[in-house]
């Protein structure tokens, strides 16, 4: 029980040993020599030289390198180390006198390290004649030529480890690649009949731990010709300029990690070479290979399959990324379909989910929710209603990210369990701080195979108080099976929610700021026009009372004693009470036309125009004028102020008479998006140069003599259909009748069917 707490308290990153670049140990078949320059004098040597030369280590210290070499070799290094570019001369064959006429053949390899020294690393020479550079291209395209043939990412990725295990003659080679969280898995594998394959098999991420990872990015390629061979120190441990130890990121004898040297022990690997696959300056993958026993591979042909695992690798990616492009093109075209569609609704979501493709295309989800102004809008397979807005809740409280996602909801929404089937990946993006939009994916049950089970992946050891990891001891075949989890979400699909996300932003913004600017504009004539109003009806209504009332007092009280023309002047007056009180009444209607207190309902229209017609009964009959009226469609309307509207303009038509008795005649047609009204008339007619003036406030044509009224009803019709979203104009000329046209906009339930009906005149 104990020892499982501190198994997991330890974090096997901050492992106290020294980092692993600094470890002052190489391997046991070289020689590393640290120079100081110009004089190119030994400041550090590894301690096997009197097995390698034949000469202590304490005679070669502070000793300069051509006290070691014939001068003609030192004169072909220097010229060389003065080139700047060591890749020129590396590797150079040198002989090192062992004793007598006994000579040593080595391949030297110069480097630089971090810290600025020149590091000379001697390797016996396996071969004694050097690849041409040549070879290498031709390996590369041989390789590349069998590559243009194959078709899939998984054929590509066989194709390099079968020609890195053809020059190598490895026992197994493998390709492993990371995934995002850091674990990995074989990919490719080409090996011998005789071993067990490892393909397809996951390992955890503390198999390889970060540190190394990242020193494997510098430097990548390493060999271990004899992984049980002890390795050699480096004297002195500190450097005698720096004294700190050398920095040995890039060299090529340095001793692996002793946990790592365990590890292939435990694998049964006698030998091993590893290369990076570096993408976009990270760490994709990496080719190992494996020997059961000591091999060793020559530096030019560990060269030659870097080259080669590089210029295919290279290959792989862009291969890896024209299949993403297709997809990604397609997302692109999906993306922009459903911008156009949003931008057309009256709705954005309507855009969103009512066409072909829809939501659920750009990211192939299965299932899709917009969570917006308090309501979900659903479509696929989607947890219910109820369920979506705890989770909305939760995405509100713990998620400030412009995107979210996840193949696990349940691992950290514990409730989402219950709706596992179609909910086990989400991917959201907030719109605004409490409204979303979602795409889920259902579960699918994996089995994972793990070289050895992945919670047992390192053991703790615990002696005299030492606490020192090592790697597991089997590594057998362990299943998991992982459910609770989705397919998980593409780069691209992330980015493409990401994309819609911006849309939806501009397109929200842009609709809230013209409806808050039209509130604003409305609100404030609206208040404006009701404090008016308010002054006009109870102000002046007292005043105006006093004078009607004295008015009237006089003319009973003194009638004897008054004239004719006092009686004519009083009359005047009464009537210029009376009109100030129309003005009045029609100012106050004016004012409550307003958008707020309309009652917008299904309104068949041939209802408040038979009202009107009723109200203006008397004046029909004794203009003695004919009515007629089409067949009238349904409309969203305020059914009190379409009655009014009728009664003005009517009114108006017999008002406005010729000599000719009036004929009236209102009709109805379907335009695109709305209604269009008309009220025709044989009457005086209106100048056209006037047609727009008639609907100001207060403007009169007329004196009052010729046609009573107060020059509102026309202003009042307009601001009725204005409230409605209409437009209302007249056409005329003068003595030819007028007709005043109005528009009413359709329904957005009729709209949609707008096409069909369109010019199909209700029954
Ligand atoms: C290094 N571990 C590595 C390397 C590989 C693996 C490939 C790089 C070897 C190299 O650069 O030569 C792991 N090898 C694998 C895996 C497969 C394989 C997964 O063939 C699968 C087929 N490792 C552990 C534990 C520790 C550890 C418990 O399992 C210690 C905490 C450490 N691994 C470790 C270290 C290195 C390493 C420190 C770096 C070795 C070095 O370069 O010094």
């Amino acid at each position: 029980m104990e020892t499982e707490l501190q198994v997991q308290e330890i974090n096997v990153v901050s492992l106290k040993e020294a980092p692993i670049h600094l470890s002052s140990q190489i391997q046991q078949h070289g020689v590393l020599l640290v120079l100081g320059e110009p004089e190119l004098k030994i400041l550090q040597v590894s301690t096997n030289t009197l097995e390698v030369f034949g000469i202590s280590p304490k005679n070669i210290l502070q000793k300069n390198l051509e006290d070691l070499l014939d001068p003609f070799q030192i004169e072909r290094i220097k010229s060389g180390i003065s080139e700047n570019n060591l890749d020129f001369i590396n590797p150079t064959k040198i002989w090192v006198r062992k004793k007598g006429d006994e000579y040593t053949v080595f391949d030297a390899v110069f480097h630089r390290n971090s810290q600025g020294f020149l590091i000379l690393e001697l390797e016996p020479a396996v071969s004694q004649e050097n690849i041409p550079f040549l070879s290498f291209y031709h390996l590369a395209r041989a390789s590349i030529n069998q590559l243009q043939t194959t078709t899939t990412f998984r054929e590509f990725c066989h194709i390099i480890v079968k020609e890195v295990q053809k020059v190598t003659g490895f026992d197994r080679v493998m390709l492993y690649k990371f995934d995002d969280d850091g674990h990995g898995s074989v990919v490719a594998e080409e090996k011998i009949a005789s071993l067990e394959s490892y393909l397809g098999l996951h390992y955890p991420e503390s198999d390889i731990p970060k540190p190394a990872r990242k020193l494997f990015i510098s430097n990548s390629i390493r060999s271990i010709p004899e992984a049980s061979s002890q390795p050699v120190q480096i004297l002195p441990v500190n450097n005698p300029v720096s004294d700190r130890p050398i920095d040995l990121t890039n060299s090529i004898l340095r001793s692996a990690a002793p946990c790592h040297l365990e590890y292939l022990h435990n694998m049964g690997v006698g030998s091993s070479l590893t290369i990076s696959l570096i993408k976009d300056q990270k760490l994709w993958g990496l080719i190992a290979c494996h020997h059961q026993t000591p091999k060793y591979i020559s530096y030019e042909l560990r060269k030659a399959c870097e080259f080669l695992g590089r210029v295919i690798f290279a290959e792989i990616s862009a291969r890896e990324e024209t299949e993403d492009y297709d997809y990604r093109m397609n997302l692109t075209h999906i993306q922009s379909v459903l911008i156009e569609y949003m931008s057309q609704a009256e709705n954005f979501i309507d855009g969103l989910v009512k066409h072909q493709p829809n939501l659920l295309d750009l990211t192939s989800a299965q299932g899709a929710a917009v969570c917006f102004g308090g309501s979900c809008t659903l479509i696929g397979e989607t947890p219910k209603e109820e369920e979506l807005y705890f989770l909305v809740e939760w995405l509100k409280n713990n998620i400030n990210e412009e995107v979210f996602y996840t193949d696990s909801l349940a691992s950290l929404y514990p409730d989402a369990e219950r709706f596992k089937n179609v909910a086990s990946g989400l991917l959201a993006i907030p719109i605004s701080k409490r409204n979303y939009v979602l795409w889920f994916r259902p579960e699918v049950i994996q089995t994972v195979n793990w070289g050895g089970d992945p919670n047992k992946a390192f053991e703790v050891n615990q002696s005299q108080g030492n606490v020192r990891l090592c790697p597991r001891k089997s590594f057998e075949l362990w299943k998991e099976n992982v459910r609770l989890t989705s397919l998980p979400w593409q780069f691209v699909e992330i980015k493409a929610a990401l994309e819609l996300r911006k849309a939806i932003v501009n397109i929200v913004l842009r609709q809230a700021d013209e409806l808050a600017q039209l509130a604003q504009d409305l609100e404030r004539s609206n208040a404006e026009l009701k404090k008016f109003a308010y002054v006009a009806s109870h102000d002046l209504q007292e005043p105006l009372n006093q004078v009607a009332n004295y008015v009237q007092l006089l003319e009973m009280r003194y009638h004897q004693e008054l004239d004719a023309d006092a009686i004519e002047f009083i009359n005047y007056a009464v009537e210029g009470v009376s009109l100030m009180q129309t003005l009045i009444d029609d100012v106050l209607a004016y004012s409550k036309v307003d958008t707020q207190a309309i009652a917008f309902q299904l309104t068949e229209v041939e209802v408040p125009l038979e009202r009107a017609l009723s109200n203006l009964r008397q004046r029909i009959s004794e203009a003695g004028a004919t009515i007629t009226y089409d067949p009238l469609p349904p409309v969203m309307a305020d059914s009190t102020q379409l009655m009014q509207l009728f009664q003005n303009l009517i009114g108006n038509a017999i008002k406005f008479r010729s000599d000719k008795p009036p004929q009236i005649h209102v009709g109805a047609e379907r335009l695109e998006d709305e209604w269009l009204f008309f009220v025709r008339d044989n009457g005086i007619g209106i100048d056209p140069r006037f047609s727009d003036r008639i609907f100001i406030i207060f403007q009169r044509l007329h004196t009052r003599d010729e046609y009573p009224g107060t020059g509102m009803g026309l202003a009042i019709c307009k601001k009725i259909i204005e409230c409605h979203r209409g437009r209302i104009w007249v056409e005329s000329q003068l003595g030819q009748g007028a007709t005043f046209y109005f528009t009413i906009p359709v329904g957005a339930r009729e709209r949609r069917n707008g096409r069909k009906t369109q010019n199909h005149l209700f029954s």
